[in-house]
């Protein structure tokens, strides 16, 4: 209960920071957007990492503040870079409960009318694919509600959540994000690598995109390409960093 009060506080006295992890097209090199990450800078030299604070946020209507001072932020963001010629997708990370929050649609539509320049489909929702499961009828229509203002969706951690293949085809998501531990074993583990080429060729079926999540090494980048994932995000490519170095390693990136 005090942890949540000074979480409270952070976000009040605005100690949330979010950082960008960069998502590239392997195959031409292009800079397509960003993943926004939130830290809390709780003192000087103290970042704090979501999986350390976010949970407990996660059990109570703070996460909606949180939320949606995230949403907030990232599009702010969004436009300073198109302020300077940078056109990126912002994908946000939407928690379960923030998403299931019968506020949910209109607070998105307030914080969208508050950024009229900032096209809606340049905003991204990546919602856990074990999110999307709990309640596939509700969760399509709510996707679709988002969607119809223009929002896109992506799947997130796809490959853990035991989506069924009706379900996604009654899921109106846009992309796919394989789950990080299948990237990160595939080279050694060949159920690991069936795994992401059977992810990679549901999404063709489905006509989604595809994003490889924790590329680490040039190898496993390699292997994505041969499969045909065109997207990847990961450790090598990009750390997750300040919004204020994202256009100089955007310049400096191949
Ligand atoms: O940045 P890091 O790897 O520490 O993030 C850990 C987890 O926290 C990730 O799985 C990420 O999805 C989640 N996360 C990061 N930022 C946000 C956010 O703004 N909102 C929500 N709901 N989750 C986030
Ligand atoms: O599941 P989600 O996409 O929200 O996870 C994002 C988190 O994964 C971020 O906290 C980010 O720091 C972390 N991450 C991003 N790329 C890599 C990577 O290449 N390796 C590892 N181990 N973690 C990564
Ligand atoms: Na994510």
């Amino acid at each position: 209960h005090q942890e949540l009060e000074r979480l409270r506080l952070a976000l009040r006295q605005g100690e949330l920071r979010l950082h960008y992890q960069p998502k590239v097209n392997m195959r031409t090199g292009q800079v397509i957007g960003v993943e926004a990450l939130i830290r809390w800078q709780r003192d000087a030299d103290t970042l704090v990492a979501p999986g350390d604070f976010l949970p407990v946020a996660e059990h109570s209507p703070l996460i909606v503040d949180i939320g949606e001072w995230v949403l907030g932020e990232a599009i702010a963001q969004a436009m300073r870079w198109r302020d300077q010629e940078l056109d990126l997708v912002i994908s946000v990370n939407i928690a379960a409960r923030h998403f299931q929050h019968p506020g949910f649609l209109a607070g998105l539509k307030r914080i969208l009318a508050r950024h009229p320049q900032m096209p809606p489909d340049r905003l991204e929702l990546e919602i856990l694919e074990s999110t999307a499961l709990e309640d596939v009828v509700r969760m399509r229509a709510l996707m679709a509600e988002c969607q119809a203002i223009g929002v896109r969706f992506a799947l997130d951690d796809f490959g853990t959540g035991y989506s069924s293949l009706s379900y996604l085809k009654q899921l109106p998501a846009d992309t796919l994000k394989v789950d990080r531990s299948f990237v990160r074993d595939m080279l050694d583990d060949q159920d690991d690598l069936a795994l992401v080429e059977g992810v990679i060729g549901l999404a063709a079926i489905f006509r989604k995109q595809v994003v490889a999540e924790g590329v680490e090494t040039p190898e496993q980048g390699l292997v994505l390409m041969r499969q045909g994932c065109d997207y990847a995000q990961g450790f090598g490519i990009a750390r997750p960093m300040p919004p204020d170095q994202v256009a100089a390693w955007i310049s400096s990136y191949r």
